[in-house]
C-alpha cells in the first residue's frame, strides 16, 4: 500500500554520441546531452523528454534553464495535480519556457495512457495512420560527404531530404545538389541565419531550386520580414523558431508571415498546445509537419504520436533511431514501419521501455 501510493518525479541527464556529427548554422555538435523526466505513480512510470540540449543557440532555452523552471516552478504544480489538462493550466502564468513544461506535460500524458491501458495517440484523438519520415542533413565540410548522406537518405527511403544551409553555405552548394539530384523532395532550413536587409535577394534566388519549402530564414522574433519576404518568394515558406504557440501562429498567419508550420512539441510547450495548433490549422487549412530536436527515442516517440494528427502532412523530421544513434535508450527503438514509413505502436503509453546507459546522473525528487 505505502509502496502503491508512491509519487517522485526524477531528473536524468546524460551525454550520447551522435553517429554523424551534426551542424547548423548555430552549432556543431558530436554528441547532445539527453535531459529526461520520470514521474512515477506507485507502479506507473511516465516519460518525457525535454528538447533543448545544453545550449541556448536554437532558443534561449537551454537543458540548465530547464531544470532550474522544473524544480523552482513546475515541481509545486506537480503537488497539486498529475492532470496533464490541469497542469497546463496551471503552469500558463510562467512565461515562456516551453521545454521545460512541455517534458512534464509528455510524462503526465504518458502516465495516464498507461494507467488507462491505450496508446498515447488514442488519447489525442488522433487516427493511427503512417508518417511519412524525412531526414534533416547538417551542413558539411565537402560537397562528396554530403552527397554521401544524400544517398544514405534515399537508400534508406526518406520521404525528402533538409539540408541546413547557412549564408554562404547556399547557393552553390544546392546548385551542386540540384545538378546531381535534379528530382529528390528537398527543402532547407536556415535556423535564423539571414538577414532581411542584406539576404534578401540571396533568398529569393533559391527559387531556381524546385524547393518543397524554406524553413526559418530570419530571426526567430521577426514575423514581419518573413510575412515581406512570403509574399517576394515561389518557393512555400516554412517557420519553425518563429512559432512558440498557437497565438504565435495566429499572428503570423494574420500577416502572413508563412505558408507552412514545423511543429515541435517541445517548442511550442506540450502536447495540449500541439493538439490546439492542429485545431487551428484544420479550420484555416495551415499544412503541418512535425519537427524533431535531436531527442531520444522518448522525445520521439512523444512526436510521433501527435504526428497522426489530421492536418500534419508533409514528411516529418522523425527520423529511425538508427539514422541518429549507435543504440537508441528505447526498445523497440523506432523503426520504419514500410520504407519511408512511421507509425505509432499501440502499446500503452509512448509504446516503449526506456533502457538507461550505465552512467547517467539523475536527481529524484517526492511527490
Ligand atoms: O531546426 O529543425 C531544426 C535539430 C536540432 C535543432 C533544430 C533543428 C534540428 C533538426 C533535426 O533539423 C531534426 C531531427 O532529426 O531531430
Ligand atoms: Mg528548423
Amino acid at each position: 500500500m505505502l509502496l502503491s501510493s508512491k509519487k517522485e518525479i526524477e531528473l536524468i541527464r546524460f551525454k550520447k554520441k551522435l553517429k554523424v556529427s551534426f551542424k547548423t548554422s548555430f552549432e556543431e555538435l558530436n554528441e547532445r546531452e539527453i535531459f529526461l523526466v520520470k514521474i512515477k505513480d506507485g507502479s506507473f512510470e511516465g516519460w518525457g523528454e525535454v528538447s533543448s540540449g545544453s545550449t541556448p543557440y536554437y532558443s534561449y532555452e537551454c537543458n540548465n534553464t530547464a531544470e532550474i523552471i522544473i524544480k523552482e516552478y513546475l515541481y509545486p504544480i506537480l503537488k497539486e495535480t498529475f492532470d496533464p489538462y490541469v497542469f497546463h493550466k496551471k503552469a500558463v502564468r510562467i512565461k515562456g519556457h516551453h521545454m521545460a513544461k512541455a517534458s512534464i506535460e509528455e510524462a503526465l500524458f504518458d502516465l495516464k495512457a498507461k494507467k488507462e491501458g491505450i496508446p498515447l495517440y488514442k488519447l489525442y484523438g488522433a487516427k493511427k495512420r503512417k508518417v511519412p519520415s524525412g531526414i534533416s542533413i547538417g551542413i558539411k565540410p565537402t560537397i562528396d560527404e554530403l552527397f554521401k548522406r544524400i544517398e544514405y537518405a534515399l537508400e534508406k527511403g526518406y520521404k525528402r531530404i533538409k539540408l541546413k544551409i547557412e549564408p554562404q553555405k547556399d547557393y552553390e552548394i544546392l546548385k551542386q545538389v540540384r545538378e546531381n539530384y535534379p528530382d529528390i523532395p528537398l527543402m532547407v532550413d536556415a535556423n535564423s541565419s539571414y538577414i532581411p536587409e542584406r539576404d534578401f535577394e540571396l533568398i529569393k534566388s533559391f527559387d531556381e531550386f524546385s524547393l518543397i519549402m524554406i524553413e526559418q530564414p530570419y530571426y526567430e522574433d521577426d514575423l514581419y520580414h518573413h510575412s515581406v519576404l512570403r509574399k517576394a518568394l515561389k518557393t512555400p515558406l516554412c517557420l519553425d523558431e518563429s512559432i512558440t504557440s498557437l497565438r504565435k501562429a495566429n499572428e503570423g498567419f494574420l500577416i502572413g508571415a508563412f505558408d507552412i508550420i514545423n511543429v515541435k512539441t517541445g517548442r511550442v510547450g506540450g502536447p495540449i498546445e500541439v493538439i490546439m495548433i492542429n485545431e487551428f490549422s484544420k479550420k484555416y487549412k495551415i499544412p503541418l509537419w512535425m519537427g524533431g530536436m535531436l531527442e531520444s527515442g522518448v522525445g520521439r516517440l512523444h512526436n510521433l504520436h501527435l504526428a497522426v494528427l489530421s492536418e500534419f502532412s508533409y514528411p516529418s523530421d522523425i527520423s529511425e533511431s538508427s539514422r541518429y544513434w549507435d543504440k537508441d535508450i528505447v526498445e523497440p527503438e523506432v523503426e520504419m514501419v514500410e520504407k519511408g514509413y512511421l507509425e505509432p505502436s499501440d502499446t500503452p503509453g509512448i509504446g516503449a521501455e526506456v533502457r538507461l546507459p550505465e552512467k547517467y546522473f539523475s536527481q529524484k525528487i517526492k511527490i
